[in-house]
C-alpha cells in the first residue's frame, strides 16, 4: 500500500523550491532596498572646512543590525578633502546590539576589537562596550593624512563580522562626497 505522502512529494517537491526561490529574491531585494544611500547623511560646509556625516548603527537588519547605516563591508564610501574637520554625529539605532565608532587604518585584517584610532580623538568612547540603543556620541577629529581608513565598529567581533564602512581623506578632492561601493567579499 502506498503511502499518501508518496504521491504528493513530487507536487510539494518543486513548489516548496519555487517558494524558495521567490522568498530569497525577495530577501534579496529587501536588503538592496535597505541599502539606500541618503545624501543627506553628509553636509559639507566649504567656508569652515567641515564635514558632517550622520553616522546611524544598526540602521536595518542588514548583517544582523551590524552595519553602519545599512552597509558593511565597505559598501559606502564617506570621502573628505585632507585637512577638513570631520565630525561624525554617531547613534545606535540597533535594538538587540551596542556599538561603538573608531576610525581606524584600512588593512588586511579587520582588527578583532578596539585599537588606537587613525587620527587623534576619532573615536565615540565607549569603544569596547558601545552604545545601548537610543544612544551615542560626536566624533570629532582633523582629516590630517590622506589615505583610506574604517569607520569600525569596535565592539569585540562587529568589525570583523563587517560592521565597518570606508574613510577616503583625499589630497586632491575639493569637497566631502558620498558613494556606494563593493562590499569587501568575506
Ligand atoms: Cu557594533
Amino acid at each position: 500500500m502506498r503511502s499518501p505522502i508518496n504521491l504528493t512529494l513530487p507536487r510539494v517537491g518543486p513548489l516548496f523550491v519555487t517558494g524558495a526561490l521567490l522568498l530569497g529574491a525577495a530577501r534579496t531585494e529587501a536588503q538592496t532596498a535597505s541599502a539606500k544611500m541618503d545624501p543627506a547623511w553628509l553636509r559639507a560646509d566649504a567656508a569652515s572646512k567641515t564635514a558632517e556625516f550622520k553616522l546611524v548603527g544598526g540602521m536595518t537588519e542588514l548583517n544582523g543590525g551590524m552595519n553602519f547605516n545599512g552597509f558593511s563591508r565597505g559598501a559606502l564610501v564617506v570621502t573628505v578633502p585632507l585637512g577638513w574637520n570631520v565630525v561624525l554625529h554617531f547613534k545606535n539605532q540597533d535594538q538587540n546590539l551596542p556599538h561603538s565608532v573608531e576610525i581606524v587604518p584600512d588593512g588586511d585584517a579587520i582588527p578583532g576589537g578596539p585599537v588606537p584610532p587613525a587620527f587623534e580623538h576619532a573615536a565615540t568612547g565607549r569603544v569596547e562596550q558601545g552604545f545601548p540603543a537610543g544612544q551615542g556620541a560626536d566624533v570629532r577629529f582633523v582629516a590630517g593624512k590622506a589615505g583610506v581608513f574604517l569607520i569600525f565598529c569596535a565592539v569585540p567581533g562587529h568589525g570583523a563580522a563587517g560592521m565597518w564602512i570606508r574613510l577616503t581623506v583625499s589630497a586632491t578632492a575639493d569637497k566631502p562626497t558620498l558613494a556606494t561601493g563593493d562590499p569587501r567579499p568575506r
